[in-house]
């Protein structure tokens, strides 16, 4: 008899203190409230946004390379600047995010390590090759395109470094899609050899760019709890789905065909229905197997080695100043 009192759970109802700060985090979040770096926050929202931010950072930096492949072989002068002008914004998205990831309380050369050593998670879409000029455009286009859509809504995540890292990013994002666009109209009205070039690349491009948004939503184990959280405001499906039904137009406009056989309008829904991602690949190059998984990681790799005078004389230029400080401190 006494020790079933024992047993008896202690009081279930009362609250703890832990209960009322999640409460209350809660109802600023309900309340639209940003959440800012100071702030109490509970443990799993501060590691889903080091996650989430992180992967975000990794894809800007890897995502350079695909399009850095092609700056030395863009077709004009005016084509080279523009080239390289993206390429340094994706770098600048990337310092931002660290930055915002930063303000979370983990330190940018962990967030890095994690990424040479093959253990961060950065976009699918940067493991798939550049094979022809085309591919630069279909790139601006389509997953620039797809980067926009997805990244809007963050510019109102809960998080205020993140939501106003992703205003800047987003205003060149922007252009970055109008760009690629731009470069696929003007393949579209070239030759019939340019024409060809730039369906070959919506062909290879299209699905992948899908597949960017995340897992389906009844395999997303993330989204759920982030919408709680307003990090995220639509699941990856509904987010697929504007893609699809704002892009598809645009395809139809450069007289380029969707690689989707069972594509079509369903007038009654106002969208477009698609046919079956295949997940394996997604899943395969999620784990490291994707056509260009490798190379991009040693590329990474080799730029990090290549760079280590550089922040080896930062560090001590910034010591010597450092000292220099104290000595007329001391003085
Ligand atoms: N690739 O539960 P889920 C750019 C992972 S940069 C790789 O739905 P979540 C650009 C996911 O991380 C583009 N991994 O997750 C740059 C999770 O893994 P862990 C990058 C993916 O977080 C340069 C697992 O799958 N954009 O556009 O709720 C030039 C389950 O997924 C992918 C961002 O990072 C993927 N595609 O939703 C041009 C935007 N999808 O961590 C362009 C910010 C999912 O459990 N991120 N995974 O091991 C987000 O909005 C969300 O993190 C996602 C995924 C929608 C991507």
């Amino acid at each position: 008899m006494y020790t079933q009192a024992l047993d008896a759970p202690q009081t279930p109802s009362a609250p703890t203190d832990e209960d009322e700060r999640l409460e209350r985090f809660q109802a600023r979040i309900d309340a639209d409230e940003k959440i800012e770096p100071k702030d109490w926050m509970p443990e799993a929202y501060r590691q889903t946004l080091i996650r989430q931010i992180a992967q975000h950072a990794h894809s800007e930096i890897v995502g350079m390379l695909p399009e850095g492949n092609w700056i030395t072989r863009a077709p004009s002068l005016r084509r080279k600047a523009v080239l390289i002008a993206k390429v340094q914004d994706e770098g600048g998205h990337g310092m931002y995010l660290y930055s915002a990831a930063e303000t979370l309380g983990v330190a940018r050369g962990e967030l890095v390590a994690q990424l040479l050593i093959g253990r961060a998670k950065y976009s699918s879409i940067f493991n798939y090759p550049t094979l022809t000029w085309a591919d630069i455009g279909t790139i601006g286009w389509l997953v620039d395109g797809a980067a926009i859509m997805n990244q809007i809504p963050l510019c109102r995540c809960s998080y205020g470094p993140y939501a106003r890292a992703m205003v800047r990013i987003c205003k060149e994002e922007s252009f970055h899609q109008r760009q690629g666009y731009e470069l696929m109209l003007t393949l579209a009205r070239g030759s019939a050899e340019q024409r060809a070039m730039a369906q070959d690349a919506l062909n290879r491009w299209w699905w992948p760019s899908l597949m960017m948004f995340g897992p389906s939503d009844t395999d997303s184990v993330h989204t759920a709890q982030s919408m709680r959280w307003k990090i995220k405001r639509f699941t990856n499906d509904e987010l697929r789905q504007r893609f699809i039904d704002a892009t598809v137009p645009q395809a139809e406009y450069l007289g380029l065909t969707v690689p989707d056989p069972e594509l079509r309008f369903d007038a009654a829904a106002g969208h477009y229905v698609h046919g079956p991602i295949d997940w394996s690949e997604f899943h395969a190059v999620l784990k490291g197997d994707g056509p260009c998984n490798r190379e991009r990681l040693a590329a990474r790799r080799s730029a990090h080695e290549a760079g280590r005078w550089v922040r080896e004389a930062a560090a001590a230029y910034a010591e010597k100043h450092a000292g220099s400080a104290r000595a007329a401190q001391a003085g």
